[in-house]
């Protein structure tokens, strides 16, 4: 009877220790200003925040394929320079969008697309574009990724930008996990951390160069399951040559 007693009281706790820990399995994320990242955009959708984004260069902004499915360019804006969603920094119109040409809608194969503003950025401290990556970090590499989007699975998302550190995941762990990922993505995790839905589009960073475009995942800071991104160095040649049209 006591022993079963132990027994039930420890299988309690550990049960409530893993629900304070699933609960607290968000993105994991502090506050952020958008002076510290100052290449994130946020890609709105009819005026509200739908998207990260990333600045390429004062008139071009790098992000998921998945965030722009739509052919109707008038649906989409960018604000940049704000540390907010909902407010601030400058509110551009687009004029074009490219998304790869093998971009998979399913399997979120190279989602990746470039989108061309309206008018040009005003750069400064707070709007900054952000160099490609020539390869990919190996893993083990920590990676800053950061923005408005949910801070938990289907949990609410923040009109704070947030930013939280992963690491890189060895490509063939990341495969093993999944049971198949393809190598334009790369995989990122830590315990607790991760990027989420709304967070899509937005960077993943090491070093001062853009390693990674946030892209999908199951759930979110699931124990199993690192968060998906497009490998900005694998797709760096279709980005330098998409650039020339769109
Ligand atoms: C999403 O649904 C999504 N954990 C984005 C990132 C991650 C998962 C889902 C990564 O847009």
């Amino acid at each position: 009877m006591f022993i079963q007693c132990i027994f039930l009281i420890s299988s309690a706790a550990l049960i409530f220790a893993g629900s304070i820990s699933i609960s607290e399995r968000i993105v994991g994320g502090q506050p952020a200003n958008i002076s510290e990242v100052p290449w994130q955009v946020s890609l709105l959708e009819r005026g509200k925040h739908d998207c990260g984004a990333v600045i390429f260069s004062d008139e071009i902004v790098i992000t998921a394929a998945h965030c722009v499915e739509s052919n109707n360019l008038e649906e989409y804006s960018v604000r940049v320079g704000s540390s907010k969603s909902n407010q601030g920094g400058q509110v551009v119109q687009i004029s074009n969008i490219i998304r790869h040409e093998n971009y998979h809608y399913i399997y979120l194969l190279n989602d990746i697309a470039l989108i061309r503003l309206k008018t040009k950025l005003q750069l400064g401290d707070n709007v900054r574009p952000i160099p490609l990556a020539d390869r990919a970090p190996a893993g083990g590499t920590p990676a800053l990724v950061s923005g408005w989007g949910r801070i938990k699975h289907k949990g609410p998302s923040s009109e704070d930008l947030l930013k939280t550190t992963v690491n890189i995941v060895d490509w063939n762990v990341c495969r093993r996990s999944y049971g198949y990922i393809s190598k334009d993505q790369i995989c990122a995790a830590a315990s607790g951390k991760d990027s989420c839905q709304g967070d899509s589009g937005g960077p993943l960073v090491v070093d001062g160069k853009l390693v990674g475009i946030v892209s999908t995942g199951n759930e979110c800071a699931h124990p199993y399951f690192p968060g998906i991104y497009a490998n900005v160095a694998v797709l760096k040649p279709w980005i330098e040559n998409a650039i020339k049209f769109v």
